[in-house]
């Protein structure tokens, strides 16, 4: 990392200001009138989750606790407490303990927590209860900003419980929805690193197109996915991969990867890497054997044609939503001249037979995780500095009710990350190729 830097690409002073940031909204929210101007947020980190005895998964850390802390630390708790126009921030960590960072590595610890991370204080991880219950014991009718639908660490909610029954909270509210308006607009340090960790994913998914041929497993198509976005600097991937041959990429989120691709299967590929915490999610549909069958051209012009017009319309920066039922009517029209679809279907029979063919939304929100910003609804305009996945596809199962037989099987989506801008959209993946020629050029290497 750079002077200044507390994560890859992000400077200390950037993290700090999210929590300023932060505190504002919080004081000047409008969820609820009359809250009281002394207010405490707790914000936990995740913690080490285990598979079995002593194995653990790789840690994730809670990326809400990432955004406003920079710590990386399992068993954190940020506090941030606001009274009258006085911001105070604790940052409770782990103490240092030989035994535990012989096994598992060094911990930050306590001393040096505040001055790493720009807190006003850190305390260990033991002394929470006690600061919570002398805050709530000195401020009466305070509001809490605390979320107790996702408990991330079930100690500290225990204490949180014990303590509210036993002193007088004044509210009790999620800050999820402000952590996730905060975090939905990226700032240029986040989309340099968005654009690089699509960058990665791109290339790894043209090499894994170039090295496809008849016979090779899903499973071999995911290692070599994975190889590559990790040889580029990834961390790893940001999701399970869907690789799905034939007519395994008609069931949406396909992630078995164990059969075998034949001679006249297309692969659907849904695949991302993590890249010092950003995501990125493209997809691609290419024929194994270098040539896509009439069927297949048919479909995936359809669906690439689609993408291809509904990218340029986010510069009038609709919501997600308005992009779906777009998408749905788009779909619906091009099914529709290829007697995929009855010709005698009014506008709202017709986006629902099209949604027969495409049981998913048109996108979602990406950002430091795939589904990103969840409580920010696809209802919202999009702005500028928000990134969007666009990825209409058409999947044709056995039960489907229109579609004549030849067409049984087929599964097409073509996903691509965007970022809104003033000046229209910009396709941060847009060194995957998409386009039938690049697609059967590349799928005819190394056959
Ligand atoms: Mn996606």
């Amino acid at each position: 990392m750079k002077d200044g830097e507390i994560l890859p690409g992000i400077q200390l002073d950037e993290i700090k200001n999210r929590r300023k940031k932060l505190m504002q909204r919080i004081v000047n929210n409008n969820i609820i009138k009359n809250t009281s101007k002394e207010q405490i947020l707790i914000m936990p980190s995740a913690s080490k989750v285990y598979m079995s005895d002593k194995i653990p998964y790789v840690f994730r850390q809670n990326t809400d606790f990432l955004y406003f802390s920079g710590c990386q630390e399992p068993d954190s708790i940020l506090v941030l407490t606001m009274l009258k126009d006085n911001f105070h921030s604790t940052l409770f960590v782990r103490k240092k303990d030989q035994h535990s960072e012989l096994w598992d590595g060094p911990r930050t610890g306590v001393d040096s927590a505040a001055n790493i991370f720009a807190m006003d204080q850190s305390l260990p991880i033991s002394d929470f209860e006690q600061y919570v219950a002398s805050f709530l014991k000195e401020h009466k009718n305070c509001s809490m900003w605390y979320d107790n639908a996702q408990i991330l660490q079930p100690e500290a909610d225990k204490i949180l419980c014990r303590l509210i029954n036993m002193n007088n909270v004044g509210t009790i509210l999620s800050p999820k929805s402000i952590f996730h308006e905060i975090r939905s607009i990226k700032s240029k340090s986040e989309i340099a690193l968005m654009k690089e960790s699509c960058k990665i994913a791109s290339k790894a998914i043209i090499e894994t197109i170039k090295n496809s041929k008849p016979g090779i497993h899903e499973n071999h198509l995911f290692a070599m996915v994975d190889y590559y976005c990790r040889m580029d600097g990834a961390e790893f991937l940001a999701y399970p991969p869907v690789v799905a041959a034939g007519k395994n990429a008609t069931i949406i989120h396909y992630i078995n990867n164990n059969q075998v691709v034949q001679r006249e299967d297309m692969v659907l590929m849904d695949a991302g890497c993590e890249y010092h915490g950003y995501s990125s999610d493209i997809t691609r549909t290419w024929p194994v054997s270098g040539t896509f069958s009439t069927q297949q051209k048919i479909l995936y012009e359809i669906v690439l044609d689609v993408q291809k017009s509904l990218i340029p319309d986010l510069k009038e920066m609709p919501s997600l939503d308005q992009l779906y039922y777009r998408m749905l009517s788009l779909l619906g029209k091009r099914l529709q001249e290829i007697k995929l679809l009855p010709s005698d279907l009014n506008e709202n029979t017709l986006m629902a037979a099209a949604y027969k063919y495409c049981p998913h939304h048109v996108g979602h929100y990406l950002g430091m995780d795939v589904h990103d910003t969840d409580k920010i609804s696809r209802n919202v305009k999009v702005q500028p500095g928000m990134i969007v996945t666009v990825e209409p596809g058409i999947y044709i199962g056995p039960n489907n009710p229109y579609s004549p037989e030849q067409f049984h099987g087929l599964g097409i989506r073509i996903e691509d990350d965007v970022l809104i801008t003033e000046n229209g959209p910009i396709v941060l993946s847009k060194d995957c190729p998409k386009e039938i020629s690049e697609i059967e050029q590349l799928a005819s290497e190394n056959q």
